[in-house]
Protein backbone atom coordinates (compact mmCIF):
# COMPACT_ATOMS: atom_id res chain seq x y z
CA UNK A 1 0.00 0.00 0.00
CA UNK A 2 2.94 2.46 1.02
CA UNK A 3 4.21 1.96 -2.33
CA UNK A 4 1.23 2.21 -4.50
CA UNK A 5 0.67 5.37 -2.45
CA UNK A 6 4.19 6.67 -2.78
CA UNK A 7 3.85 5.79 -7.06
CA UNK A 8 0.46 7.45 -7.09
CA UNK A 9 2.32 10.58 -5.50
CA UNK A 10 5.70 10.52 -7.95
CA UNK A 11 2.91 10.42 -10.77
CA UNK A 12 0.98 13.70 -9.44
CA UNK A 13 3.92 15.07 -8.84
CA UNK A 14 5.73 14.33 -12.63
CA UNK A 15 2.39 15.62 -13.11
CA UNK A 16 2.47 18.76 -11.89
CA UNK A 17 6.08 19.53 -13.71
CA UNK A 18 4.72 19.37 -17.00
CA UNK A 19 1.39 21.18 -16.58
CA UNK A 20 1.32 23.78 -19.40
CA UNK A 21 0.59 27.40 -18.67
CA UNK A 22 0.93 27.61 -14.33
CA UNK A 23 3.01 29.73 -12.78
CA UNK A 24 5.76 28.91 -9.96
CA UNK A 25 6.73 31.21 -7.46
CA UNK A 26 10.03 30.98 -5.48
CA UNK A 27 9.71 33.52 -2.49
CA UNK A 28 12.31 36.27 -1.70
CA UNK A 29 11.48 38.86 -3.63
CA UNK A 30 12.49 42.29 -4.25
CA UNK A 31 10.28 44.58 -6.04
CA UNK A 32 10.82 48.03 -8.32
CA UNK A 33 8.13 49.53 -10.32
CA UNK A 34 10.27 50.23 -13.78
CA UNK A 35 9.72 48.99 -17.26
CA UNK A 36 6.95 50.39 -19.73
CA UNK A 37 4.41 51.00 -16.54
CA UNK A 38 5.51 47.40 -15.48
CA UNK A 39 7.62 45.55 -12.18
CA UNK A 40 10.18 43.23 -11.85
CA UNK A 41 8.89 39.88 -11.76
CA UNK A 42 8.99 37.15 -9.54
CA UNK A 43 12.03 34.66 -10.46
CA UNK A 44 11.13 32.30 -12.93
CA UNK A 45 7.12 32.91 -12.27
CA UNK A 46 7.22 32.80 -15.93
CA UNK A 47 8.40 29.33 -16.79
CA UNK A 48 7.26 29.43 -20.95
CA UNK A 49 9.58 32.23 -20.95
CA UNK A 50 12.77 32.43 -22.76
CA UNK A 51 15.53 34.83 -24.24
CA UNK A 52 16.90 34.12 -27.72
CA UNK A 53 20.24 35.30 -27.82
CA UNK A 54 22.07 36.04 -31.16
CA UNK A 55 26.21 35.70 -30.56
CA UNK A 56 25.39 35.59 -26.74
CA UNK A 57 23.37 39.03 -27.00
CA UNK A 58 19.72 38.98 -25.97
CA UNK A 59 18.23 39.56 -28.65
CA UNK A 60 14.23 38.65 -28.61
CA UNK A 61 11.83 37.16 -26.25
CA UNK A 62 9.88 33.63 -26.76
CA UNK A 63 7.54 30.52 -24.95
CA UNK A 64 8.37 27.14 -24.93
CA UNK A 65 5.27 25.63 -26.58
CA UNK A 66 7.39 21.84 -26.07
CA UNK A 67 10.07 20.30 -25.27
CA UNK A 68 11.75 20.82 -28.78
CA UNK A 69 10.05 24.07 -29.37
CA UNK A 70 10.12 27.28 -28.88
CA UNK A 71 8.00 30.11 -30.80
CA UNK A 72 8.71 34.24 -31.09
CA UNK A 73 8.42 36.60 -33.89
CA UNK A 74 9.48 35.83 -37.40
CA UNK A 75 11.05 39.91 -37.37
CA UNK A 76 13.61 38.85 -35.19
CA UNK A 77 14.87 35.45 -37.54
CA UNK A 78 14.70 37.65 -40.65
CA UNK A 79 18.60 38.72 -40.61
CA UNK A 80 19.81 35.87 -38.91
CA UNK A 81 18.03 32.76 -40.49
CA UNK A 82 20.94 30.50 -39.83
CA UNK A 83 19.16 28.33 -36.61
CA UNK A 84 22.76 27.33 -35.34
CA UNK A 85 23.44 31.58 -34.52
CA UNK A 86 20.87 31.59 -32.12
CA UNK A 87 20.69 30.61 -28.37
CA UNK A 88 18.03 29.44 -26.24
CA UNK A 89 17.84 30.36 -22.76
CA UNK A 90 15.31 28.97 -20.79
CA UNK A 91 14.73 29.03 -16.78
CA UNK A 92 16.10 32.59 -16.76
CA UNK A 93 15.65 35.29 -14.57
CA UNK A 94 18.63 38.21 -14.35
CA UNK A 95 20.40 37.27 -17.55
CA UNK A 96 23.47 39.37 -15.81
CA UNK A 97 24.18 36.07 -13.75
CA UNK A 98 25.88 33.33 -16.72
CA UNK A 99 24.94 30.38 -14.17
CA UNK A 100 21.56 30.42 -12.67
CA UNK A 101 21.51 27.13 -11.08
CA UNK A 102 17.98 26.79 -12.68
CA UNK A 103 19.15 27.98 -16.39
CA UNK A 104 18.81 25.67 -19.62
CA UNK A 105 20.61 26.57 -22.62
CA UNK A 106 19.61 24.68 -25.89
CA UNK A 107 21.15 25.47 -29.68
CA UNK A 108 18.33 26.34 -32.07
CA UNK A 109 18.57 23.67 -34.48
CA UNK A 110 16.30 24.72 -37.39
CA UNK A 111 13.87 28.08 -37.86
CA UNK A 112 10.74 28.13 -39.74
CA UNK A 113 9.47 31.03 -40.26
CA UNK A 114 5.93 32.59 -41.63
CA UNK A 115 6.47 34.08 -44.84
CA UNK A 116 4.29 36.53 -44.92
CA UNK A 117 4.22 40.36 -43.77
CA UNK A 118 0.85 39.50 -42.06
CA UNK A 119 1.98 36.82 -39.82
CA UNK A 120 4.72 37.65 -37.69
CA UNK A 121 5.79 33.71 -36.33
CA UNK A 122 8.42 31.88 -36.27
CA UNK A 123 9.27 28.17 -34.75
CA UNK A 124 12.44 27.35 -33.22
CA UNK A 125 13.43 23.69 -33.22
CA UNK A 126 15.66 23.16 -30.31
CA UNK A 127 19.01 20.59 -31.14
CA UNK A 128 17.87 19.23 -27.41
CA UNK A 129 14.73 18.30 -25.60
CA UNK A 130 14.11 20.93 -22.78
CA UNK A 131 13.29 19.17 -19.14
CA UNK A 132 10.74 20.36 -17.51
CA UNK A 133 9.89 21.33 -14.00
CA UNK A 134 9.05 24.29 -11.95
CA UNK A 135 11.02 26.73 -13.78
CA UNK A 136 11.42 25.52 -17.54
CA UNK A 137 7.36 24.51 -18.68
CA UNK A 138 5.54 24.74 -21.58
CA UNK A 139 2.41 26.98 -22.31
CA UNK A 140 -0.57 26.17 -24.74
CA UNK A 141 -1.96 28.46 -27.03
CA UNK A 142 -5.36 30.17 -26.55
CA UNK A 143 -7.70 28.74 -29.01
CA UNK A 144 -10.78 30.58 -28.12
CA UNK A 145 -12.01 33.87 -29.22
CA UNK A 146 -10.29 36.54 -27.08
CA UNK A 147 -12.26 38.73 -24.83
CA UNK A 148 -12.39 42.45 -25.30
CA UNK A 149 -10.78 44.41 -22.52
CA UNK A 150 -9.30 40.92 -21.22
CA UNK A 151 -6.19 41.48 -19.00
CA UNK A 152 -3.36 40.06 -19.68
CA UNK A 153 0.38 39.70 -18.93
CA UNK A 154 3.87 40.94 -21.20
CA UNK A 155 6.88 39.63 -19.94
CA UNK A 156 10.31 40.49 -21.24
CA UNK A 157 14.05 41.87 -20.70
CA UNK A 158 13.54 44.67 -23.54
CA UNK A 159 13.96 48.66 -22.46
CA UNK A 160 11.59 49.63 -19.99
CA UNK A 161 11.71 52.86 -22.11
CA UNK A 162 11.40 53.97 -25.78
CA UNK A 163 15.15 54.03 -26.75
CA UNK A 164 16.41 52.86 -23.29
CA UNK A 165 18.50 50.02 -22.12
CA UNK A 166 17.61 46.40 -21.70
CA UNK A 167 17.50 45.14 -18.35
CA UNK A 168 18.69 42.11 -16.92
CA UNK A 169 15.82 40.88 -14.75
CA UNK A 170 12.28 39.97 -16.16
CA UNK A 171 10.25 42.39 -16.33
CA UNK A 172 6.36 42.02 -16.57
CA UNK A 173 2.80 44.29 -17.10
CA UNK A 174 -0.05 44.12 -17.28
CA UNK A 175 -2.02 44.98 -20.93
CA UNK A 176 -5.91 45.30 -21.65
CA UNK A 177 -6.83 43.54 -24.99
CA UNK A 178 -8.24 46.64 -27.51
CA UNK A 179 -10.40 46.28 -29.73
CA UNK A 180 -9.07 46.44 -33.31
CA UNK A 181 -11.43 49.19 -34.75
CA UNK A 182 -10.26 51.44 -32.11
CA UNK A 183 -6.45 49.99 -32.47
CA UNK A 184 -7.23 50.72 -36.52
CA UNK A 185 -7.98 54.41 -36.20
CA UNK A 186 -5.02 54.65 -34.06
CA UNK A 187 -2.61 52.94 -36.97
CA UNK A 188 -4.67 53.80 -39.75
CA UNK A 189 -6.28 50.72 -41.01
CA UNK A 190 -2.89 48.21 -40.18
CA UNK A 191 -4.49 46.20 -37.93
CA UNK A 192 -4.64 42.75 -39.91
CA UNK A 193 -6.43 39.67 -37.87
CA UNK A 194 -3.73 38.02 -37.40
CA UNK A 195 -2.81 41.00 -35.20
CA UNK A 196 -4.20 42.56 -32.05
CA UNK A 197 -3.43 45.84 -29.58
CA UNK A 198 -3.07 45.25 -26.38
CA UNK A 199 -2.30 48.31 -23.46
CA UNK A 200 -4.10 51.57 -22.48
CA UNK A 201 -5.16 53.93 -24.89
CA UNK A 202 -3.87 56.59 -22.65
CA UNK A 203 -0.23 54.91 -23.02
CA UNK A 204 2.11 53.58 -20.33
CA UNK A 205 2.09 49.92 -20.63
CA UNK A 206 4.20 48.66 -23.23
CA UNK A 207 6.55 46.20 -24.77
CA UNK A 208 9.49 47.66 -26.21
CA UNK A 209 12.76 46.99 -28.14
CA UNK A 210 14.19 43.85 -26.73
CA UNK A 211 10.65 42.30 -25.78
CA UNK A 212 9.56 41.04 -29.38
CA UNK A 213 8.49 37.42 -29.62
CA UNK A 214 7.99 37.50 -26.14
CA UNK A 215 4.42 36.21 -24.82
CA UNK A 216 1.52 38.02 -24.19
CA UNK A 217 0.06 35.07 -21.66
CA UNK A 218 -3.35 34.93 -20.51
CA UNK A 219 -5.57 33.52 -17.67
CA UNK A 220 -8.15 31.01 -17.80
CA UNK A 221 -9.14 31.04 -14.75
CA UNK A 222 -6.99 27.70 -14.49
CA UNK A 223 -3.60 28.19 -16.14
CA UNK A 224 -2.37 30.72 -18.61
CA UNK A 225 -2.28 30.51 -22.41
CA UNK A 226 -0.32 32.27 -25.18
CA UNK A 227 -2.61 34.84 -26.53
CA UNK A 228 -0.33 36.71 -28.39
CA UNK A 229 3.49 37.34 -29.16
CA UNK A 230 5.05 40.86 -29.01
CA UNK A 231 5.27 42.03 -32.66
CA UNK A 232 5.45 45.90 -33.34
CA UNK A 233 4.54 49.32 -32.32
CA UNK A 234 5.01 52.83 -33.05
CA UNK A 235 7.30 53.66 -30.04
CA UNK A 236 6.97 52.67 -26.95
CA UNK A 237 4.15 53.88 -23.77
CA UNK A 238 3.24 56.32 -26.08
CA UNK A 239 -0.93 57.51 -25.81
CA UNK A 240 -2.90 56.12 -28.93
CA UNK A 241 -0.03 54.00 -30.02
CA UNK A 242 -0.59 50.34 -28.18
CA UNK A 243 1.55 47.49 -28.36
CA UNK A 244 0.68 45.13 -31.45
CA UNK A 245 0.73 41.36 -31.26
CA UNK A 246 0.40 38.20 -33.19
CA UNK A 247 -2.67 36.56 -32.65
CA UNK A 248 -1.08 33.19 -31.85
CA UNK A 249 -4.09 31.43 -32.43
CA UNK A 250 -4.38 32.07 -36.00
CA UNK A 251 -0.93 30.41 -36.72
CA UNK A 252 -1.78 27.12 -34.63
CA UNK A 253 -2.39 25.20 -37.84
CA UNK A 254 0.33 26.29 -38.87
CA UNK A 255 2.20 25.51 -35.98
CA UNK A 256 0.94 21.87 -35.31
CA UNK A 257 1.36 21.36 -39.02
CA UNK A 258 5.56 21.95 -38.94
CA UNK A 259 5.98 20.73 -35.95
CA UNK A 260 4.47 17.96 -37.10
CA UNK A 261 6.47 17.38 -40.35
CA UNK A 262 9.36 18.42 -38.79
CA UNK A 263 9.20 15.86 -35.49
CA UNK A 264 8.19 12.59 -38.40
CA UNK A 265 10.62 13.52 -40.90
CA UNK A 266 8.23 13.17 -43.61
CA UNK A 267 5.76 15.54 -45.19
CA UNK A 268 2.01 15.36 -44.62
CA UNK A 269 1.30 17.47 -47.43
CA UNK A 270 3.94 17.53 -50.25
CA UNK A 271 4.98 20.06 -52.61
CA UNK A 272 3.86 20.17 -56.46
CA UNK A 273 5.53 17.45 -58.48
CA UNK A 274 7.30 19.37 -61.21
CA UNK A 275 10.24 17.69 -63.98
CA UNK A 276 13.37 19.10 -64.21
CA UNK A 277 16.23 18.59 -67.34
CA UNK A 278 20.03 18.22 -66.32
CA UNK A 279 22.86 19.85 -68.06
CA UNK A 280 23.38 16.45 -69.21
CA UNK A 281 20.06 15.84 -70.81
CA UNK A 282 18.07 13.17 -67.60
CA UNK A 283 14.81 14.28 -67.05
CA UNK A 284 14.07 13.92 -63.50
CA UNK A 285 10.69 14.58 -61.32
CA UNK A 286 11.50 17.08 -58.23
CA UNK A 287 9.30 17.32 -54.73
CA UNK A 288 8.34 13.16 -54.90
CA UNK A 289 8.93 12.51 -51.18
CA UNK A 290 8.62 9.83 -48.64
CA UNK A 291 4.84 9.79 -47.02
CA UNK A 292 4.25 10.00 -43.65
CA UNK A 293 4.06 6.14 -42.34
CA UNK A 294 -0.71 5.41 -42.90
CA UNK A 295 -1.20 9.13 -43.54
CA UNK A 296 -3.07 7.70 -46.66
CA UNK A 297 -4.57 5.12 -45.03
CA UNK A 298 -6.75 4.28 -48.49
CA UNK A 299 -3.85 3.20 -50.37
CA UNK A 300 -3.33 -0.52 -51.09
CA UNK A 301 -0.91 -2.73 -52.92
CA UNK A 302 -1.61 -5.11 -55.54
CA UNK A 303 0.44 -8.21 -54.97
CA UNK A 304 1.11 -12.03 -56.67
CA UNK A 305 3.51 -13.88 -54.96
CA UNK A 306 4.24 -11.36 -52.72
CA UNK A 307 5.15 -8.83 -55.36
CA UNK A 308 3.71 -5.37 -56.00
CA UNK A 309 2.57 -4.85 -59.03
CA UNK A 310 -0.22 -2.06 -59.23
CA UNK A 311 -1.58 0.38 -56.71
CA UNK A 312 -5.60 0.61 -55.46
CA UNK A 313 -7.57 3.04 -53.28
CA UNK A 314 -10.15 1.29 -50.72
CA UNK A 315 -13.28 3.26 -51.03
CA UNK A 316 -15.69 0.85 -48.88
CA UNK A 317 -14.61 -2.23 -46.44
CA UNK A 318 -15.04 -4.99 -49.10
CA UNK A 319 -14.09 -2.57 -52.39
CA UNK A 320 -11.26 -1.53 -54.13
CA UNK A 321 -10.40 0.41 -57.00
CA UNK A 322 -7.52 0.05 -59.57
CA UNK A 323 -7.37 0.50 -63.56
CA UNK A 324 -8.10 -2.08 -65.93
CA UNK A 325 -4.79 -2.53 -67.30
CA UNK A 326 -3.13 -3.90 -63.82
CA UNK A 327 -4.53 -6.84 -65.00
CA UNK A 328 -6.02 -7.82 -61.45
CA UNK A 329 -6.40 -12.02 -61.13
CA UNK A 330 -9.23 -13.18 -59.13
CA UNK A 331 -8.88 -15.35 -56.62
CA UNK A 332 -4.91 -14.92 -57.14
CA UNK A 333 -4.14 -11.54 -55.94
CA UNK A 334 -4.60 -10.39 -52.91
CA UNK A 335 -5.15 -6.51 -51.56
CA UNK A 336 -2.25 -5.23 -49.38
CA UNK A 337 -3.68 -2.67 -46.78
CA UNK A 338 -1.97 -0.26 -44.46
CA UNK A 339 1.01 -0.48 -45.78
CA UNK A 340 4.06 1.65 -45.90
CA UNK A 341 7.42 0.05 -46.33
CA UNK A 342 7.38 -3.21 -48.26
CA UNK A 343 9.91 -4.54 -46.21
CA UNK A 344 7.99 -4.72 -43.34
CA UNK A 345 4.68 -6.90 -42.90
CA UNK A 346 1.53 -5.12 -43.40
CA UNK A 347 -1.65 -4.55 -41.18
CA UNK A 348 -3.65 -6.43 -43.65
CA UNK A 349 -3.97 -9.11 -46.56
CA UNK A 350 -6.98 -10.23 -48.28
CA UNK A 351 -7.24 -12.54 -51.23
CA UNK A 352 -9.02 -10.89 -54.02
CA UNK A 353 -12.71 -12.72 -54.99
CA UNK A 354 -14.23 -10.90 -57.66
CA UNK A 355 -13.53 -8.37 -60.56
CA UNK A 356 -15.33 -6.20 -62.44
CA UNK A 357 -14.84 -3.50 -65.44
CA UNK A 358 -17.50 -1.16 -66.72
CA UNK A 359 -19.62 -2.02 -69.73
CA UNK A 360 -17.37 -0.98 -72.59
CA UNK A 361 -16.86 -1.14 -75.96
CA UNK A 362 -13.79 -2.80 -77.25
CA UNK A 363 -11.27 -0.33 -78.62
CA UNK A 364 -7.56 0.51 -77.55
CA UNK A 365 -6.42 2.59 -75.80
CA UNK A 366 -9.47 1.07 -73.19
CA UNK A 367 -12.09 4.05 -73.00
CA UNK A 368 -12.62 3.21 -69.01
CA UNK A 369 -9.77 1.76 -67.60
CA UNK A 370 -11.32 0.97 -64.33
CA UNK A 371 -11.23 -2.12 -62.48
CA UNK A 372 -13.52 -2.98 -58.94
CA UNK A 373 -11.78 -5.13 -56.93
CA UNK A 374 -13.98 -7.35 -54.31
CA UNK A 375 -12.42 -8.19 -51.21
CA UNK A 376 -12.94 -11.59 -49.91
CA UNK A 377 -13.09 -10.68 -46.31
CA UNK A 378 -13.84 -7.09 -45.32
CA UNK A 379 -10.92 -5.06 -44.02
CA UNK A 380 -10.72 -3.62 -40.75
CA UNK A 381 -11.14 -0.09 -40.69
CA UNK A 382 -8.64 1.98 -37.92
CA UNK A 383 -6.47 4.61 -38.39
CA UNK A 384 -4.04 2.66 -40.77
CA UNK A 385 -6.62 1.51 -43.60
CA UNK A 386 -9.71 3.67 -44.23
CA UNK A 387 -11.80 4.25 -47.14
CA UNK A 388 -11.65 7.49 -49.45
CA UNK A 389 -14.54 9.09 -50.36
CA UNK A 390 -15.55 8.13 -54.31
CA UNK A 391 -17.08 12.02 -55.64
CA UNK A 392 -20.99 12.41 -57.33
CA UNK A 393 -21.39 12.21 -60.85
CA UNK A 394 -21.62 16.03 -60.83
CA UNK A 395 -18.60 16.82 -58.96
CA UNK A 396 -16.28 18.74 -61.25
CA UNK A 397 -12.56 18.90 -60.46
CA UNK A 398 -11.41 22.53 -60.95
CA UNK A 399 -8.33 24.73 -59.47
CA UNK A 400 -10.16 25.39 -56.36
CA UNK A 401 -9.34 21.41 -55.11
CA UNK A 402 -5.60 19.91 -54.51
CA UNK A 403 -4.76 16.75 -55.91
CA UNK A 404 -2.19 14.31 -54.46
CA UNK A 405 -0.31 11.03 -56.17
CA UNK A 406 0.79 7.97 -53.92
CA UNK A 407 2.46 4.68 -54.81
CA UNK A 408 5.37 2.87 -54.90
CA UNK A 409 8.00 1.57 -57.48
CA UNK A 410 10.99 3.34 -58.95
CA UNK A 411 10.37 6.72 -59.56
CA UNK A 412 12.36 9.52 -61.71
CA UNK A 413 13.22 11.31 -58.59
CA UNK A 414 15.61 14.02 -58.72
CA UNK A 415 17.15 13.19 -54.85
CA UNK A 416 16.24 9.34 -55.10
CA UNK A 417 13.06 7.60 -52.78
CA UNK A 418 13.35 4.45 -51.43
CA UNK A 419 11.26 2.36 -54.18
CA UNK A 420 10.04 0.36 -51.10
CA UNK A 421 8.58 3.34 -48.96
CA UNK A 422 5.04 4.92 -50.55
CA UNK A 423 5.92 8.32 -51.85
CA UNK A 424 3.47 11.19 -52.57
CA UNK A 425 3.55 14.46 -55.07
CA UNK A 426 1.14 17.21 -55.57
CA UNK A 427 0.03 17.60 -58.93
CA UNK A 428 -1.47 20.41 -60.81
CA UNK A 429 -4.32 19.70 -63.20
CA UNK A 430 -4.22 20.11 -67.47
CA UNK A 431 -7.32 21.26 -68.68
CA UNK A 432 -8.95 18.97 -71.21
CA UNK A 433 -8.59 21.77 -73.85
CA UNK A 434 -4.90 21.44 -73.57
CA UNK A 435 -4.49 17.64 -72.82
CA UNK A 436 -6.45 17.11 -75.69
CA UNK A 437 -3.69 19.16 -78.02
CA UNK A 438 -0.81 17.32 -76.75
CA UNK A 439 -2.83 14.04 -76.97
CA UNK A 440 -5.26 13.88 -79.58
CA UNK A 441 -8.60 12.48 -79.68
CA UNK A 442 -7.93 9.96 -77.54
CA UNK A 443 -8.73 11.93 -74.58
CA UNK A 444 -12.83 12.05 -73.87
CA UNK A 445 -14.32 13.54 -70.94
CA UNK A 446 -13.87 10.29 -68.60
CA UNK A 447 -10.18 11.51 -68.35
CA UNK A 448 -8.38 13.62 -65.89
CA UNK A 449 -5.27 15.01 -67.36
CA UNK A 450 -2.15 16.40 -64.43
CA UNK A 451 1.36 17.54 -64.81
CA UNK A 452 3.39 15.25 -66.90
CA UNK A 453 5.34 14.38 -63.72
CA UNK A 454 1.82 12.30 -62.77
CA UNK A 455 2.23 9.33 -65.63
CA UNK A 456 3.41 6.60 -64.04
CA UNK A 457 6.57 6.28 -65.99
CA UNK A 458 7.84 9.26 -63.69
CA UNK A 459 6.19 8.41 -60.92
CA UNK A 460 7.03 4.44 -61.44
CA UNK A 461 3.66 2.75 -60.32
CA UNK A 462 0.71 1.44 -62.24
CA UNK A 463 -3.17 2.41 -61.12
CA UNK A 464 -2.08 4.82 -58.61
CA UNK A 465 -4.90 6.86 -57.05
CA UNK A 466 -5.26 10.89 -57.92
CA UNK A 467 -7.18 11.84 -54.99
CA UNK A 468 -8.20 15.68 -53.75
CA UNK A 469 -9.40 17.96 -50.68
CA UNK A 470 -10.11 21.23 -50.50
CA UNK A 471 -11.77 21.55 -47.04
CA UNK A 472 -9.95 18.53 -45.64
CA UNK A 473 -11.67 15.38 -46.82
CA UNK A 474 -10.35 13.62 -50.01
CA UNK A 475 -12.09 12.02 -52.71
CA UNK A 476 -10.72 9.55 -55.34
CA UNK A 477 -10.84 11.58 -58.66
CA UNK A 478 -8.59 9.60 -60.45
CA UNK A 479 -6.99 6.42 -61.29
CA UNK A 480 -3.71 6.45 -63.43
CA UNK A 481 -4.03 4.74 -66.87
CA UNK A 482 -1.87 5.19 -69.81
CA UNK A 483 0.33 7.71 -70.66
CA UNK A 484 3.73 8.84 -71.76
CA UNK A 485 5.85 5.73 -72.02
CA UNK A 486 9.00 7.88 -71.28
CA UNK A 487 8.45 10.65 -68.63
CA UNK A 488 7.75 12.83 -71.46
CA UNK A 489 7.69 16.45 -70.31
CA UNK A 490 5.38 17.39 -73.24
CA UNK A 491 3.09 15.23 -72.57
CA UNK A 492 0.34 15.39 -69.36
CA UNK A 493 -0.30 12.11 -67.38
CA UNK A 494 -4.32 10.74 -67.76
CA UNK A 495 -6.34 9.38 -64.81
CA UNK A 496 -10.06 7.67 -65.56
CA UNK A 497 -12.17 9.75 -63.86
CA UNK A 498 -13.75 7.92 -61.07
CA UNK A 499 -16.93 10.41 -60.66
CA UNK A 500 -17.91 9.04 -64.11
CA UNK A 501 -18.61 6.18 -62.60
CA UNK A 502 -20.01 6.66 -59.19
CA UNK A 503 -23.17 5.15 -60.41
CA UNK A 504 -21.97 1.98 -61.58
CA UNK A 505 -19.75 1.85 -58.91
CA UNK A 506 -22.89 2.63 -56.63
CA UNK A 507 -24.89 -0.14 -58.14
CA UNK A 508 -22.16 -2.80 -57.94
CA UNK A 509 -21.26 -2.40 -54.22
CA UNK A 510 -25.45 -2.73 -53.31
CA UNK A 511 -25.52 -6.03 -55.94
CA UNK A 512 -22.83 -7.90 -54.23
C1 LIG B 1 10.69 46.34 -31.01
O1 LIG B 1 11.40 47.15 -31.61
C2 LIG B 1 9.38 46.78 -30.49
N1 LIG B 1 5.62 49.15 -28.25
C3 LIG B 1 8.57 45.87 -29.83
C4 LIG B 1 7.35 46.29 -29.34
C5 LIG B 1 6.92 47.56 -29.51
C6 LIG B 1 7.73 48.49 -30.17
C7 LIG B 1 8.95 48.08 -30.67
C8 LIG B 1 5.58 47.97 -28.99
O2 LIG B 1 11.06 45.19 -30.83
Amino acid sequence: VVLIQSYKWILILTGLLYLAGVRSFVPEQEMETRIIGGQEAWAHSWPWQVSLQLDSMPACGGAIISPLWVTSAAHCFIRHTKASLWTVLAGKHDLDNPEEPQQQVRLGSTVYNTQSKESDVALLKLEKPLEFNHFVRPIDIWMTPLPLLMKCTITGWGSTRENGPRVNRLQEVNVTILPSDDCNQYYLGRIRPSMFCAGKDEGGVDACQGDSGGPLSCFTGTRYELAGLVSWGVGCGRAKRPGVYTRVQEHAQWMSDTMGESDSGCDQTPGLAGLSLSADGVLSVVNVTESCPFFWPWQVSLQFNGRHYCSGALIHPHWVITAKHCGVRAKEDVAVLGLHDMKFLPVQTILIDKVFNPPQKAGFPPKSDLALLHLSVAARLGSEVSPVCVPEEDNSLDDTWSCITAGWGATKAKDGVDPDRLHHAGLTLVNESTCRHKWGGFITDTHICSHPAGSTSCMGDSGAPLFCQKHGTYFLFGVVTWGSWHCDSEKPAIFTSVSDYQSWINKMIIKF
